[in-house]
């Protein structure tokens, strides 16, 4: 038994939890957030969409300002790293760091009396980060496809077609419109990767579950797909890191680390994987049987599969399982995204939002719904922003709150029909979760009981969870400790709402196949 440091570097912030896995308690719980606590980097939600058509980019040095701050305070608050067994992650996925082929050697020379940012500068050979949201990569997406064959067997092969905020597609766009900065990259590291290098002192693996969305990864090999790497850019192989299994052990942590902070020179450091394969294991959703939906800056529904099973639409995608095997992945861009506009659009209080919105209007809405797609969506794939109303009389408060979270729902669902699941209840996280208001919505959408767990941030408790389980935990004892349903916060479906709903659906369906047709 142990106590295990998990970080999750999140879109908005980078947080960390300590786990003490004997008595099943989180004994430390930090947060530094990129936008309020580094506000010098002018990327205010942690990430600069300024770029042209569709790119979305964050700055890594901030990443690196973030986790020496983050240790900074935490040691302020009295934590004392010298106790901690191992350490491991969780990153936002799909975003990219490229850095120069000096990178494991500035690394292995760290020096405890400057910082990470400073010493790792020069290293980068390209200054900024494409992330999950960025949507510029459409022709890329298809060359990729183009060049084995068709997103038929990019799928196949991947488990998701060519997608524009994967890694793979991102790196075609960087060779071909920056050649020397791209022949000057050693190593290109996912998020997760990059802060699991810099923790363990080396270039260190990407696992299976981050490396799924990256449009590059076999799923029946579990390694690096030679038509895809081919279709993607030239000497690609070389610039990436081996694919390993989620609990994969990398090392003692770097000296760096153990002068600076004080951790102890045998903390083992596990490597990272993405936010949601690791959600999976915080919300002890790692068997199959579990659904999962999260509700953050964007909304996924996930769930561990015993076989592959990839979306006939091409919106849904296949992950590694950390714990072994697979997890499906749909992912709705404009969750709070869109709940946050609606919100600013009515100057709404977050209580008057959530609670009273919803208690001044009927179930179902008197049929008014929107399209609440305000930037680019990715489930469904809709390439300009913007929400449409169904109604043509503009809409109350009221109205409208109903409307994005009735509406924002009923695509959930319908959007992932092709999973064939049924589940007798679904399990949320995520900051939205906690309001009963929205989840009594989801409990009558999906007609199943809503169960909410007794953790903060599925993410990085998963991060903690998979840290003790590769160094040996067992993953059903520290789930047993970690992801159980929080008491009395249970909510059952309302048999007529669900009624309202099951009708409105085929609506919906109708609705957005006229938007998007036409
Ligand atoms: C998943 C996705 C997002 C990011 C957000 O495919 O793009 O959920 O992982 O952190």
């Amino acid at each position: 038994m142990s106590l295990v440091l998990g970080l999750d570097s999140s879109t908005q912030s980078l947080s960390a939890v300590i786990l003490d896995t004997e008595k099943g308690i989180v004994v430390a719980d930090h947060s530094v957030n990129f936008g309020g606590d580094l506000p010098h980097y002018n990327q205010p939600h942690g990430y600069d969409e300024s770029g042209a058509r569709g790119e979305v980019h964050a700055n890594p040095l901030m990443w690196l300002e973030a986790l020496d701050l983050l240790l900074v305070r935490m040691t302020g608050e009295g934590v004392d790293f010298s106790e901690i067994d191992a350490v491991s992650g969780s990153g936002q996925q799909h975003g990219s760091v490229y850095l120069k082929s000096n990178f494991n050697e500035v690394l292995a020379k760290l020096s405890a009396k400057s910082d990470l940012k400073t010493q790792l500068s020069d290293c980068l050979s390209r200054s900024s980060s494409p992330i999950w949201m960025d949507s510029s990569t459409g022709e890329e997406c298809g060359e990729i496809a183009r060049a084995v064959g068709g997103n038929e067997i990019v799928c196949a092969k991947s488990g998701s077609v060519a997608v524009e905020r994967f890694t793979g597609p991102q790196i075609r766009k960087f060779a071909k419109n920056e050649p020397n900065n791209y022949r000057q990259t050693g190593v290109i590291h996912l998020v997760s990767s990059f802060f699991a290098s810099i923790l363990a002192g080396k270039t260190v693996a990407i696992d299976h579950g981050d490396g799924a969305g990256m449009n590059l990864m076999n799923l029946a090999s579990l390694d690096w797909d030679q038509d895809l790497l081919k279709a993607t850019a030239d000497g690609l192989k070389e610039k990436l890191p081996p694919c390993a299994p989620s609990s994969s052990k990398s090392g003692a942590i770097s000296p760096y680390f153990v002068k600076k902070y004080g951790f102890s020179p045998s903390c083992e450091t596990i490597i990272w994987s993405g936010d949601n394969p690791c959600s999976l294991i915080g919300m002890g959703a790692a068997s199959p049987g579990k659904v999962v939906i999260s509700l953050g800056t964007s909304d996924t529904l996930f769930a561990a599969m015993p076989e592959p099973k990839t979306d006939p639409n091409g919106f849904g995608h296949v992950f590694g399982n950390p714990a072994g095997g697979y997890m499906s992945l749909i992912c709705f861009k404009n969750g709070s995204l869109a709940r946050e506009a609606i919100k600013k659009q009515y100057s709404l209080g977050w209580e008057a939002f959530e609670i009273r919105a919803l208690s001044e209007t009927p179930i179902g809405n008197n049929g008014a719904m929107m399209l609440p797609f305000y930037e680019p969506e990715i489930t469904p794939a809709i390439d300009t922003g913007g929400p449409v109303f169904s109604e043509e009389h503009e809409y109350l408060s009221g109205e409208a709150v109903r409307a994005v979270l009735e509406s924002q729902f009923l695509n959930m669902r319908a959007h992932s029909e092709w999973l064939g699941v049924s589940p007798s209840r679904i399990y949320i996280t995520g900051g939205a979760s906690e309001n009963d208001g929205i989840a009594q919505v989801i409990a009558n959408v999906f007609g199943v009981s809503i169960d909410r767990l007794d953790v903060p941030g599925s993410a990085t408790i998963g991060a903690g969870m998979r840290a003790a389980h590769g160094i040996g935990e067992d993953l059903a004892d520290l789930e047993s400790k970690f992801s159980q349903p929080k008491e009395g916060r249970t909510l059952d479906p309302d048999p007529a709402a669900c009624e309202v709903y099951q009708s409105a659906l085929p609506t919906f369906k109708e609705f957005l196949a006229k938007q998007f047709s036409s």
